[in-house]
């Protein structure tokens, strides 16, 4: 096959997949999945037993992914320079807690079976409490859409923007992924529990994991834009979450960063007033000169916080970015990851002659609609964007032919939205090292 056949069966796939009703489409990803793996073909993996009891109508040829994963993990670098996939399969999908993960057998009411959420707050008509089979019957919804922590890039700060008083882990740029999500929507929780007009803030929170203090707020006219985009996650990629992942239900918001799809979800709160959480105020804010401190009001919900824990505004959608399946080479940054195939100054190497160089490009917020490269700092040249690109809140694959001559070279890519916005040169400082999507530069050696 060349590449437009290739692209062809592509948006073919894609126009089936997506013109089919809900199980027929997780079952065909299932199937994909297996013979992609090499897996023998028809063999049924049943679902754990208390899966299968709880979603009995919905079982499906599954793959027992518990198996091949390192559960319990606090954070999982996604190793982007093997990406090759569209969809990111769950065992490359990064993990990112803020404590370990926990599971069933230590927290029993996130056994499936045991599992509720409260949906309550004086924003709402009545309050609702939601089991997992509640859910399950429920109108739900699957979509194509990246997660991605705000701290992916923050190596960029450190080794290319000379900001070296930024903090926090280094993910260098593996810490997004593109998945398949199932979720009960938002407008289906407002359609039973009746939303107040003077409603002004919606919290997800957990208190599950680790100090019992993770959970995430979003403002009322942000999820009113887009009710049907945001809601409640109980399938990733066709099966039902795992623990690392916030088993058994997750909160989903589409387009923000990762920090505000609260796993382990236990409860959601709609009110009239604000909500200051940790991971508003100390942790996944925007703290530095370039971005003023926001002021709580009078009435405001302050949990495990205070206001003077405020550093700075809430980061919210993710940038439009880019990356090669290139490492980038780590020289400055504190840490070197622990699956980072690159020694601290190693570069890597590729060999001279006509090479396919590939990436991928998302824009969050408006969707993808160009990316360019330059080499050695030279034209900005057009990529290829290879299909599928759905627009916002999925990622698409790019690439680009190179003839590389021997010698230490930079490749840069930038991205570019459908409103225009591209990746710039820089950005401003901030000190947890949020939302970096200043241009990448990937150095290499060609041999
Ligand atoms: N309860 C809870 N939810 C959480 C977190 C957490 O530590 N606890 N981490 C958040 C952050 S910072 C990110 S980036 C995403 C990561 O999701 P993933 O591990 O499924 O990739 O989960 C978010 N939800
Ligand atoms: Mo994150």
């Amino acid at each position: 096959m060349n590449r437009s056949d290739i692209a062809r069966a592509e948006r073919a796939l894609v126009e089936q997949v997506l013109k089919r009703e809900d199980v027929g489409r997780r079952r065909m990803f299932a199937v994909a999945a297996w013979s992609v793996a090499g897996a023998a073909a028809a063999t049924t993996v049943p679902a754990s037993p208390a899966l299968a009891q709880a979603a009995p109508a919905r079982r499906i040829l599954q793959k027992d992914d518990s198996r091949i994963l390192n559960i319990g993990a606090t954070v999982r670098s996604g190793k982007y320079w093997n990406f090759s996939t569209w969809i990111t399969p769950v065992e490359e999908f990064y993990v990112r807690n803020h404590y370990p993960t926990p599971t069933a057998e230590q927290k029993p009411e996130l056994d499936p079976r045991n599992w509720k959420v409260k949906v309550h707050g004086n924003g709402l008509e009545r309050e609702l409490e939601l089991t997992y089979d509640d859910l399950l019957k429920m109108r739900s919804r699957t979509v194509f859409a990246t997660m991605e922590c705000h701290g992916n890039g923050r190596t960029v700060f450190w080794e290319q923007l000379d900001m070296k008083d930024v903090t926090g882990g280094n993910w260098v740029l593996g810490a997004v992924g593109l998945a398949e999500w199932e979720y009960v929507p938002l407008s289906e929780i407002f359609a039973r529990a009746g939303l107040r007009p003077d409603a002004k803030a919606l919290l997800f929170w957990s208190g599950v994991d680790g100090a019992g203090d993770i959970g995430r707020p979003m403002p009322m006219r942000e999820v009113l834009s887009r009710p049907d985009d945001i809601g409640l996650a109980f399938r990733m990629n066709g099966n039902p979450l795992l623990p690392d992942h916030g088993a058994p239900v997750r909160a989903l918001v589409t387009g923000w960063g990762g920090a505000a799809s609260t796993k382990w979800l236990t409860e959601i709160k709609v009110a009239t007033h604000d909500f200051w959480v940790r991971l508003n105020t100390k942790a996944e804010v925007f703290a530095g000169p370039d971005y003023p401190k926001p002021t709580p009001a009078p009435g405001d919900e302050f949990r495990n916080v205070g206001p003077e824990d405020i550093h700075g505004p809430m980061v919210e959608w993710m940038p439009v970015k880019s990356f090669i399946t290139v490492p980038l080479v780590i020289e400055k940054s504190p840490s070197v990851p622990a699956n980072y195939p690159l020694k601290r100054g190693e570069l890597p190497t590729l060999a001279a002659g006509r090479q396919t160089i590939r990436g991928y490009a998302w824009g969050p917020q408006h969707g993808l609609r160009k990316v360019e490269y330059r080499i050695d700092g030279g034209p900005w040249r057009e990529a290829h964007i290879r299909p599928p690109n759905l627009g916002r809140y999925t990622w698409s694959r790019f690439d680009f032919e190179w003839d590389a001559p021997a010698g230490e070279h930079v490749i840069e890519t930038r991205a570019t939205d459908n409103a225009g916005i591209s990746q710039p040169p820089t950005v401003p400082f901030n000190l947890y090292g949020m939302a970096n999507n200043a241009i990448p530069k990937f150095r290499i050696r060609v041999v």
